[in-house]
C-alpha cells in the first residue's frame, strides 16, 4: 500500500473529549472517527486491526469446533417477551417499530435469537453438542458512552452459544471456549487474566471474565500471590481470617460524639482504628429496609449482598428511612435496639468491644458486643476484598489488586433460555430433555483499544505484530531521488511478494514528519531509506517496540523483516 494513495488522516493535537490514551491515539492515528455518541466510523487503519482480531477469533473458534453463522441485528420483540427480557431491560435496549407498527429491537446480544433457531432445528441428542457463533454489530444504548471503542453504543462482538445434552457436557463446552479464549488473547499479544466473575442479570451459574491488565481499566480484579485464583472484586471471596478477639466483653458505654458521623471522624475523635468500629448501613432491598454491618475499614459489596438476598432492587436508604429505622439522623446508626433484620459481614463475627452508632444524634456506643447487646440474623461474606486479604482458595497466598479491561466474558447459562423458550431434544430413550447452554462474548473493538492501552508510549501506539494494521512501513526519505525511489520500490516489492503487509510512505514530506507518523500509527517494523546510508548500500531498520535501530545492507534488512514477521505470526 502506498501512503500517498491511502487514507490515514493522522492529527497532531490530542482531542479534548478523549479521556483515555487508546481513544486519543485511535483518533490521532486516523483509525476511527466519531459519527455520534458511542457510534464510530472504522477508518482503513482501524478496520485492518479490527479484521486482524476478528480473524484470530475466527481461527480459534473454528479450531474449538464452533461453527460460524450470522444472525440479524434487528430482532422481533416476541422472542424477548418469551424470555421475559422485554420488560427486564430499560432504555439500554433500543426499541423501534416498523411500518406495520410491529415492535423490534436492535440486538444487544443474541440469546433469544439463537435459542429460537436451535429450538426449531435441533430435535435429537445426536445433533448435540453444537456451538454456533457470529461476529456482528451490537447496539446497547449506554447512558454514558465514552472512551472511544472501549464503551461504544454500537460495537462489534463475537458472540458464541453452546448447546449440550446436560450440565456435564455443558462444562466441557465451557472449558473448550475458556481455552480458546486464552489462545485468542495470547495470539493478540495481550497480557491478560481470566477471573471468576459475577453472572449478573444474564443468569446462569458461573462465569469468567478475560481482563486485559491496564491502569485505565474500569474493573478491579484480585489475584493470589501463591495459587492461580483470580476474581473480579465484584465476586472475589473474602475468607474470615481475623482470629476471633478473645478479650473480655467490657461494659457498654455511651460516648458523646458531637457531629462526628463518618468512620474517619469517629475513629479520629475516639482515637481508635477504623477496624475497631462497625459501620451500620441502612438499605432498601425490594423497598424493604435492612441493616448491614461491616467492619469500619471494609466496604459493602452490593453484588454479593444482592445475590445473598435474591432481591431485584437494592439501594442505600435515604436519610428519611434511616431516621425512621434508627430513630437518629444519618451517621449515628447502630445495631443495638434496632428492630430490622441485621446482616453482618463475616469479619464482624470475630470482633469484641467495638464502637457503633448509638441510634441517637451525636452519640456512639463503645464496647458493643455480639449476643449480649444485639444479634445478627445472618453472617455472610458481603464485603469487597482488600489488598493483602488471605486467598480464599489456598492456605498461603494473599490477594493482589489490579485494574482490568474486560475484553471477553464466558458464561455457563444452564437452562435459563432453553426452559423459557422450550428448546428441548429427544434423548436416546425418546424422552424430551431441556438443552443446557453456554454463551461466550468478545468485544472486538474493545480488544483493539485495550491492546493500545497496554502498548503505547509518548510517541504513539506500539502494535503487537499480530494485530498491527501493517507489519512494516518503509519511510522513503525522498522519493524524488532516484536511488531512494528505486531501492524503496524494490524493498516494497520483495516484502509484499513474501506476504509481508507493507506500507510505503512515498509522500513528499520531511523525514521528521514521516517518522512521527510511523511512530504514531504504531507499525511494528520500520525501514528507513535515505540517500546517505544508501550510498553505502545500507538502510535503517527500527523495531517500534524496543526502539532498537540497526544499519544493515538492504538484503539483510529485507530478510530480517521477513523472519520477524514469520516468527510473530507462527501460532
Ligand atoms: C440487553 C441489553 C444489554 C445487555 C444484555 C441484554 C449485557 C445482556 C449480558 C450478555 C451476556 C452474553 C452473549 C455474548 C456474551 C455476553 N448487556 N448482557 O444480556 F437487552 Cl440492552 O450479553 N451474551
Amino acid at each position: 500500500m502506498r501512503y500517498s494513495q491511502y487514507f490515514i488522516p493522522t492529527v497532531k493535537e490530542t482531542p479534548s473529549d478523549a479521556e483515555v490514551i487508546s481513544h486519543q491515539l485511535m483518533l490521532r492515528a486516523g483509525m476511527i472517527r466519531k459519527l455520534a455518541a458511542g457510534v464510530y466510523n472504522y477508518l482503513p487503519l482501524g478496520l485492518r486491526s479490527i479484521r486482524k482480531v476478528e480473524n484470530i477469533v475466527r481461527e480459534e473458534m473454528n479450531r474449538a469446533g464452533a461453527i460460524e453463522l450470522l444472525m440479524p441485528t434487528v430482532q422481533p420483540s416476541e422472542l424477548w417477551q418469551e424470555s421475559g427480557r422485554w420488560e427486564q431491560y430499560g432504555k439500554e435496549l433500543l426499541r423501534f417499530k416498523d411500518r406495520k407498527d410491529t415492535e423490534f429491537c436492535l440486538g444487544p446480544t443474541h440469546e433469544e435469537v439463537i435459542t429460537d433457531l436451535v429450538r426449531r432445528e435441533v430435535k435429537s441428542y445426536r445433533q448435540l453438542p453444537i456451538n454456533l457463533y457470529q461476529i456482528q454489530g451490537k447496539f446497547r444504548d449506554e447512558i454514558r458512552p465514552r472512551f472511544g471503542l472501549m464503551r461504544g453504543r454500537e460495537f462489534i462482538m463475537k458472540d458464541a452459544y453452546s448447546f449440550d445434552v446436560d450440565e456435564k457436557a455443558a462444562d466441557t463446552s465451557y472449558d473448550k471456549m475458556y481455552q480458546a479464549y486464552r489462545r485468542i488473547f495470547e495470539r493478540c499479544g495481550l497480557r491478560f487474566r481470566a477471573v471468576e466473575a459475577d453472572t449478573g442479570s444474564i443468569g446462569g451459574s458461573y462465569s469468567h471474565e478475560f481482563m486485559v491488565l491496564a491502569e485505565s481499566g474500569e474493573d478491579a480484579i484480585v489475584s493470589c500471590t501463591a495459587c492461580d485464583y483470580a476474581a473480579n472484586v465484584e465476586k472475589a471471596e473474602a475468607r474470615q481470617t481475623g482470629a476471633a478477639d478473645h478479650a473480655e466483653a467490657r461494659p457498654l458505654e455511651k460516648v458523646a460524639t458531637p457531629d462526628k458521623k463518618s468512620i474517619e471522624d469517629v475513629a479520629g475523635f475516639l482515637d481508635v482504628h477504623a477496624s475497631a468500629l462497625v459501620k451500620t448501613l441502612v438499605l432498601l432491598a425490594d423497598n424493604e429496609p435492612i441493616v448491614v454491618l461491616l467492619r469500619g475499614d471494609h466496604e459493602l459489596n452490593e453484588i454479593k449482598l444482592k445475590n445473598l438476598l435474591g432481591c431485584d432492587l437494592l439501594e442505600m436508604a435515604g436519610d428519611d428511612v434511616v431516621l425512621k429505622v434508627t430513630g437518629a439522623p444519618t451517621g449515628f446508626a447502630g445495631p443495638v435496639g434496632i428492630g430490622v433484620k441485621i446482616i453482618a459481614d463475616l469479619a464482624v463475627q470475630g470482633m469484641k468491644n467495638f464502637v457503633t452508632g448509638a441510634n441517637s444524634k451525636d452519640l456512639h456506643l463503645k464496647n458493643v458486643n455480639l449476643e449480649r447487646d444485639f444479634t445478627a440474623s445472618v453472617f455472610a461474606d458481603i464485603r469487597n476484598v482488600v489488598l493483602g486479604d488471605s486467598c480464599p482458595r489456598c492456605a498461603g497466598g494473599t490477594l493482589e489488586m489490579w485494574r482490568g479491561i474486560e475484553v471477553g466474558h464466558v458464561f455457563k447459562l444452564g437452562t435459563k433460555y432453553s426452559k423459557a423458550m422450550k428448546a428441548t431434544y429427544l434423548d436416546a430413550d425418546g424422552k424430551e430433555q431441556i438443552i443446557f447452554m453456554g454463551c461466550y462474548g468478545i468485544g472486538i473493538g474493545r480488544t483493539v483499544a485495550a491492546c493500545i492501552e497496554q502498548n503505547h508510549d509518548e510517541n504513539g501506539i506500539i502494535f503487537p505484530l499480530p494485530i498491527a494494521p501493517f507489519h512494516c512501513i518503509i519511510s522513503a526519505l525522498n522519493m524524488k531521488e532516484e536511488p531512494v525511489r528505486d531501492c524503496s520500490e524494490a524493498i516494497y516489492a520483495q516484502l509484499a511478494a513474501a506476504g509481508v503487509e507493507v506500507l510505503l510512505d512515498d509522500r513528499d514530506e520531511r523525514p521528521g514528519f514521516k517518522f512521527k507518523d510511523a511512530d504514531l500509527i504504531g507499525i511494528p517494523l520500520r525501514i528507513v531509506v535515505g540517500a546517505k546510508n544508501l550510498a553505502e548500500g545500507k538502510v535503517e531498520l527500527k523495531d517500534r517496540k524496543t526502539g532498537g535501530v540497526e544499519l544493515l545492507p538492504v538484503a539483510d534488512a529485507v530478510e530480517k523483516v521477513k523472519t520477524a514477521v514469520g516468527e510473530a505470526l507462527k501460532q
